[in-house]
């Protein structure tokens, strides 16, 4: 692989790079990471140890100077040598106390030695680089640390083991298989038939294009797990909102008055349901209305509709049907809605409404929330849980990818029924090909990269 520039700057991979790799803040620890060909010497300048007598592995208790020889810390020092470390290249950890201001100190010292802060997620790129990992693993580190649910952090664990990286390279080895088959074709147009029928061609072509699919539909599952979930209370004022986000997350965190357009703000909450992360958004209800607040909060409340990835649209069996609610059931989109009927407690039968997702709740009496739950739950799984043996896929670029290699495959198996020159269905195989390597990284641009790497943290 040939030398890449890092970020906007085009920084070069012989510099030593160092960051502090722990989370700002106190802390027990802070941990400050060197990496390169001169980490062992920078390191030694403000290192009261012998350290390139040190044995790679070992673990050693020393000292932190300034330039004055004045002490700045105790330290732990942990030396790895290339290529067993995550860059490939030797690296140097420093534990010190768990204060930013002893890190930045330590760092500080580490730069004016000659060693050069690192970009974001520098690190795991030197690591691509050095063929330590391949871009999804890569990847994966940066999902394992952002993982905001056991089942993201399990998609993540399988892509960083491997998992999705080795699918990807035997659906490969397989297009490679049947590439060499149809381009012998095309060589020896006598002798080629020998290799395999078309029929033999066909089925396997039809193996990699289901196994592609699979993993293509598995995106709608690795997107939900691994970004997080939106969802938005909608309604007419006074319907029981508000109640409802309390009954949801389990406190009173809204606050709740028989005044209608109490709500004029949205307000947010974290909420996990079952394995799931959500952001719950209360909001203000719809009306018309001449007060300039409330106006810009009933705004903010069809947007906040719109981004969601589930709405909640709460009626309230009391009143029945209003115009209103009429005008916002025609408004959203049904798919992704779930039509609650609150204030059950009051012994009123709601009207029909032709609508898949319907929930009758009292958020005052704490009445069909656990149903609410599992509703919220089936309509985000389009009523089936995702296997959490399988791979997933949880980014919009490999999703891209495959659904590209997928429709070559797709046209490679149309041109083999039309009986098309072997010379096209090759090309599309190769280019099947190029798609899939772009998954793994043995086939990106630079430009790819770096906006891949930028969005990983400083010291990983
Ligand atoms: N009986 C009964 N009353 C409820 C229920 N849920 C809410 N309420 C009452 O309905 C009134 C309005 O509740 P809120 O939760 O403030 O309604 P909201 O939809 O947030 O209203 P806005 O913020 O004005 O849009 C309050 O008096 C609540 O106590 C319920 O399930 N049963
Ligand atoms: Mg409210």
């Amino acid at each position: 692989m040939g030398l890449y520039s890092f970020g906007m700057k085009g920084y070069s991979r012989k510099d030593t790079i160092a960051a502090i790799a722990t989370a700002p803040g106190e802390g027990g620890i802070a941990v400050i990471r060197i990496s390169g060909v001169k980490s062992v010497e920078i390191v030694q300048k403000i290192y009261s140890g012998q350290l390139s007598q040190y044995k790679s592995h070992t673990v050693h208790l020393g000292k932190i100077y300034e330039t004055t020889k004045e002490l700045i810390d105790e330290v732990v020092v942990i030396y790895m040598k290339g290529p067993r470390s995550f860059t490939g290249e030797d690296v140097v950890e420093i534990h010190c106390h768990g204060s930013n201001l002893i890190a930045r100190k330590i760092l500080q010292r580490l730069v004016e030695e000659g060693a050069r802060l690192a970009e974001p997620g520098e690190f795991s790129f030197r690591a691509f680089q050095n063929g330590k990992m391949d871009l999804l693993q890569a990847e994966a580190v940066q999902s394992a640390i952002s993982a905001k649910n056991e089942l993201a952090l399990k998609a993540a664990e399988m892509q960083l083991q491997g998992q999705l990286s080795g699918k990807i390279r035997y659906l490969q080895k397989q297009i490679t298989d049947v590439t060499a088959i149809i381009e012998a074709w095309v060589d020896y147009p006598e002798e080629g038939l020998e290799f395999a029928t078309e029929d033999e061609i066909k089925d396997e072509l039809e193996k990699v294009a289901s196994a592609l699919k699979s993993l293509a539909n598995s995106f709608h599952d690795g997107k939900l797990i691994s970004s997080g979930l939106s969802l938005c209370l909608l309604g007419s004022p006074n319907v029981g909102k508000s109640s409802l986000m309390n009954a949801l997350i389990g406190k009173e965190r809204a606050i709740v008055t028989d005044v209608p357009g109490t709500t004029r703000d949205l307000l947010s909450e974290e909420i996990r349901l079952g394995e799931l992360h959500f952001t719950l958004t209360d909001t203000a209800g719809i009306r018309q209305t001449e007060e300039i607040v409330e106006i810009e909060g009933i705004k903010r409340s069809h947007a906040a509709a719109k981004e969601a990835d589930l709405i909640l649209l709460v009626l309230d069996v009391t009143r029945g049907l209003t115009t209103q609610d009429e005008e916002l059931l025609r408004k959203i989109n049904g798919s992704k809605t779930i039509i609650v009927w609150n204030k059950i407690d009051q012994d009123q039968t709601p009207p029909f409404i032709d609508a898949p997702n319907i929930v009758h709740t009292s958020a005052k009496e704490l009445m069909g929330i656990e149903e609410l739950k599992k509703t919220i739950h089936e309509v985000i799984w389009h009523g089936k849980a995702p296997d959490k043996t399988g791979i997933v896929i949880t980014k919009e670029r490999h999703f891209h990818s495959i659904k590209q290699a997928l429709s070559l495959i797709e046209k490679a198996l149309l041109d083999l029924r039309l009986s098309t020159s072997p010379e096209f269905i090759a090309y599309d195989l190769r280019m099947s090909l190029h798609a899939l390597s772009q998954i793994i990284g043995t086939n990106v641009t630079e430009d790819i990269l770096s906006s891949i790497f930028k969005n990983f943290c400083v010291g990983k």
